[in-house]
């Protein structure tokens, strides 16, 4: 029997997360899988899997990534801080080919509980809004109101009217939750499907527009601290900006 990849290097780490974490895992693969040609997309070498301890508790980090004709690339991570912090962090890079958003989703669970569960498909145009057919799929999904919404941070002006970020409550809210991500990804990969490539010119500006995203994602400084306690600060500056946010070549 030929082993996979994954049995062979990355033991795990899904079967220790949170269920909202594992269930949410388990359901990105299988839509990337019912509606896209996904192909592997090499990370750089050795941030596959990766595990660290500078001080305090263990870090360990598991990635899955693919690509696909309208993805450059898609990225499904993992992390684990000791026993205390879970966290699922995705984010579909679309190719600046295609007119398309960023689909970004963050849940970080700590000690048992959701705190932060954030997931939105963010505009990359000039204008940063949604194009006519993402505002009307967007706006057909019923209404669903959470009793902890959560306030986005200063660097957070990428994210769309129709971002979603709360600290879910209850089991229910939870599946809401999953249940919005869900309708989310499934939005986003219909219209990769028919989406069409743009001219030139208008690449170089979705270009741009992925550039500012990934730009201010960086700026999260509780993700670069996680990052930085386990691995040092020179590893969460290159994690950060060649695993979690890197900016495509020109
Ligand atoms: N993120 N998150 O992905 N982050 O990666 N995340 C936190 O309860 C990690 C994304 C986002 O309030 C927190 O406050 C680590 C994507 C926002 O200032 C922690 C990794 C999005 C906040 C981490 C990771 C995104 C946030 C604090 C790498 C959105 C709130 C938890 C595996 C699409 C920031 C809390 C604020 C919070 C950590 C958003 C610990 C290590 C794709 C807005």
């Amino acid at each position: 029997m030929i082993k996979t990849l994954e049995q062979t290097v990355s033991p795990s780490l899904k079967e220790q997360q949170h269920p909202l974490i594992r269930q949410l895992a388990d359901s990105i693969i299988a839509h990337w899988q019912r509606y896209l040609d996904l192909s592997p997309y090499e990370l750089p070498a050795g941030l596959g899997y990766v595990e660290g301890r500078l001080e305090g508790e263990k870090l360990t980090i598991e990635n899955r990534c693919y690509q696909s004709p309208q993805f450059r690339k898609m990225h499904l991570e993992l992390a684990k801080v000791g026993e205390t912090l879970d966290i699922l962090h995705c984010v579909m890079f679309p190719k600046p080919e295609y007119p398309l958003p960023m689909f970004g989703c963050d849940i970080v669970a700590g000690r048992g509980a959701i705190s932060a569960a954030i997931v939105d498909l963010s505009p990359t145009n000039s204008q940063r809004t949604l194009s006519q057919t993402y505002h009307k799929a967007l706006c057909a999904l019923p209404k669903i109101q959470f009793s902890q919404p959560r306030d986005l941070p200063q660097w957070a002006d990428i994210f769309s009217e129709f971002c979603l970020f709360i600290r879910p409550h209850t089991p229910e809210e939870e599946a809401l939750f999953l249940t919005r991500v869900e309708a989310f990804l499934t939005i986003h990969c219909q219209a990769a499907i028919n989406s069409k490539i743009v001219s030139s010119q208008e690449q170089e500006l979705y270009l741009a527009g992925q550039r500012y995203y990934c730009t201010k994602q960086q700026k999260n400084d509780k993700t670069r601290r996680v990052l930085e306690k386990a691995f040092g600060a020179d590893w969460a500056e290159h994690y950060m900006t060649s695993v979690l946010f890197d900016l495509p070549l020109a």
